[in-house]
């Protein structure tokens, strides 16, 4: 290509990557896949590396440049790096914003609030719109100089956008490994037997301290401006502020907003602690800072820290404590699973004693033992996990963890199938844990629906030798169940119907019920629909399960080896004799009266609810749980609340349960 047209065609294309950088890191909303940019990237690089006299530093082909260095150069900064105090309750923002009331002899403080990034701490100098310098934090008064490493960073610009920023402008933000980032690196770390990353914050922070700079390049950091050194050439508020930074080309935290007095402060904090799991990155709290500068300058500082901003920080996520224990729990496939006993500590806003373990080889991974500090982490309602061991405070030799070679539970030998994490207990007939779990899942709503079989009473009829397999429940007599701990009489009459009432369940939802490993409802519905027989799916080989929807080889072959074990056999064909006739889907859905309609049902029924449910789905009605304008009929019992205030607002029709046996008797059903 000639020279000229070569520069043009550069240009173009310089233009084109930043705007799609733009659109990208700072809009949040990419134009085109990441496929064509590096397609215009692979461009650039070709004219560049033909006319290597058009390269400028600002090029975004130039971001991974220069050799390894040797260290890191200590930089004065300009302006020194503040730091922010920190409250953990409500009372101290309240203090905090009652301290800026009396130093600004006024009330209704406009603030505006961040999320607080837990990241690195970055400087970004900018001399003629081009990046020029970026520092650490280090002491505040003094950083590391790491530009190779973050000019590498693609969120951050090298050259500002616009025309209307100051010749010397130095931005301060957050450096962060976005969580996604971070687990794909750690998946490919442990792939390839490499040591991966603590957390997103530490990953981000030794990214920006590798000597090479191609090293950073491959790690997945982005960023986010919060403040400016100086004030010049910006408006007159930190809000209208970060969205000048955001014109020139930084992102700037979408979160960001203004909020009125502590009310408005703490609402804030509310808000953004429910967003944090969704957010994508870390945060350890919120940041206020009084709005308008004129104010901050009234307000100044007290030693490094501004009085004019507070970050209100969440309950931390990861504590450290001590593992006095591993348990191993059965589960209801005989999966043993190893939970962590931890003497007390509170993290993420809870008392945490136990925490999962995941599995043997996890252990062995992270090397847990019992006696090690850990660090215990309980990030939103995701039950808590041993995130590592503080190996530096291992003060003695401990032993290696060995997971039991019998179940704790029964006694039967420990299997792991080659291949698998999971150690399990082989003794599926025997075994009291399985044998629980089982009979619980089994009377969970979505399968067989028996209200009345609580944990406690499933515990004590197992205990007793009564129940053995689910077709024990349905030979239980009131008295067995009336001399249950903590059952009286009603209950125990309650339960009977219950069982009664369930015993003509859908065929798929008998099939779920069974818990055969790997079937959920969705797998439970394919196979009823498919082979319309329990007879035609026990008879059926694993070459034919495949056949079926959302049947792969691994679920073909827990259904074949289900239906292969006797005992199992046993079981069905005891529930048929105890009087279980379960139903196969229909097939002829066009025949079905009320095929394509949606009942929703509410208030009190003098027939069981599971029992209304079962007949509507044989007459082709799905049934849901909440009223839409979708709704065909609600179905009303006595005490009817809101639904049936809902439906009569949108029109819906609503039928008695007089009006629905009524109907029902019309169309031939029996009602038992
Ligand atoms: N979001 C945010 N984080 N953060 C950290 N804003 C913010 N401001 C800071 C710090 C240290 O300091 C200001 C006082 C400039």
């Amino acid at each position: 290509m000639k020279q000229a047209k070569a520069q043009i065609r550069a240009d173009e294309l310089r233009r084109l990557i930043e705007h799609h950088n733009y659109s990208y890191y700072v809009l949040d909303d990419p134009e085109v896949p990441d496929a064509e940019y590096d397609r215009l990237m692979r461009e650039l690089e070709g004219i560049e590396s033909e006319h290597p006299e058009l390269v400028s530093p600002a090029s975004p082909t130039q971001r991974v440049s220069g050799t390894p260095q040797e260290g890191f150069e200590t930089v004065r900064h300009r302006v020194p790096m503040l730091s922010l105090g920190n409250a953990f309750s409500d009372e101290e923002v309240a203090d905090f914003e009652r301290r800026i009331e009396q130093g600004l002899e006024r009330q209704n403080i406009i603030f505006a609030a961040e999320p607080k990034l837990d990241g690195v701490a970055i400087s970004l100098t900018y001399h003629d719109g081009l990046l020029t310098r970026a520092a650490t934090r280090g002491d505040g008064e003094q950083g590391e100089d790491v530009t190779s490493n973050v000019r590498t960073i693609r969120a951050v610009p090298l050259e500002l956008r616009g025309d209307d920023w100051p010749s010397l402008l130095e931005v301060r933000g957050e450096i962060y490994m976005p969580r996604a980032g971070f687990d794909a690196f750690n998946r490919k770390a442990l792939e390839r037997d490499e040591k991966p990353l603590v957390n997103p914050r530490n990953g981000a922070a030794g990214s920006l301290r590798q000597l090479d700079p191609q090293l950073t390049a491959k790690r997945p950091l982005a960023f986010f401006a919060y403040s400016t050194a100086t004030r010049d050439g910006l408006p007159d508020t930190q809000f209208d502020s970060l969205h000048r930074l955001r014109d020139w080309g930084f992102p700037v935290n979408p979160e960001i907003r203004r909020v009125e007095g502590v009310s408005g402060c703490l609402e804030y904090h509310r808000r953004i602690s429910a967003l944090r799991p969704t957010l994508g990155y870390d945060i350890d709290g919120v940041v206020y800072k009084v709005d308008r500068f004129d104010q901050q300058a009234i307000l100044g500082f007290i030693s490094k820290a501004p009085r004019w901003a507070l970050a209100h920080k969440f309950p931390a996520e990861e504590e450290m404590t001590r593992l006095l224990d591993i348990d191993i729990q059965v589960g209801r496939t005989g999966a043993l699973t190893p939970v962590a006993r931890l003497e007390p500590v509170f993290v993420g806003g809870v008392t945490v004693t136990n925490a999962t373990l995941h599995n043997e080889d996890e252990i062995r991974r992270k090397d847990i033992r019992v006696g090690d500090w850990v660090v215990v982490r309980r990030a939103g309602d995701v039950i808590p996990e041993v995130a590592r061991v503080i190996h530096q405070r291992r003060e003695t030799e401990l032993p290696e963890f060995q997971m039991p070679e019998t179940c704790p539970e029964c006694g039967s030998a420990v299997e792991r199938v080659e291949g698998e994490a999971v150690a399990r207990c082989t003794g599926a007939l025997i075994c009291p844990a399985q044998i629980k779990h089982g009979i619980r899942h089994f009377a969970t709503r979505k399968a067989m629906d028996i209200e009345g079989l609580g944990d406690k009473l499933v515990d004590q009829l197992v205990e007793l030798g009564l129940v053995n397999t689910v077709a024990d429940l349905y030979r239980l007599e009131h008295e067995q169940l009336s001399s249950m701990e903590r059952m009286g009489g009603k209950s125990a009459e309650n339960l009977l119907k219950a069982l009664e009432a369930s015993k003509k369940p859908g065929l798929d939802r008998l099939l779920y019920a069974l818990g055969i490993r790997e079937v959920g409802e969705v797998t439970a519905h394919s196979l009823a629909a498919h082979f319309k027989s329990m007879q035609a799916l026990q008879e059926a080989s694993e070459e034919t399960l495949i056949e079926v929807s959302d049947v792969g080889p691994i679920v073909a072959s827990h259904v074949a080896a289900f239906f292969q074990q006797e005992k199992n056999l046993r079981v069905i064909q005891a529930l048929s004799d105890a009087g279980v006739e379960w139903q196969p889907l229909e097939e002829n859905v066009g025949e079905q009266p009320l095929a394509g309609e949606t009942w929703v049902l509410t208030g009190a029924l003098s027939m069981p609810r599971i029992q209304a449910k079962n007949l509507l789905e044989a007459l082709g009605a799905k049934v849901t749980g909440s009223v839409s304008a979708k709704t065909s009929t609600l179905l009303a019992g006595e005490a009817a609340g809101s639904k049936l205030t809902k439906a009569q607002k949108l029109g819906v029709k609503v039928i008695s349960e007089s009006d629905f046996v009524e109907y029902l008797e019309t169309q031939g059903v029996e009602i038992s």
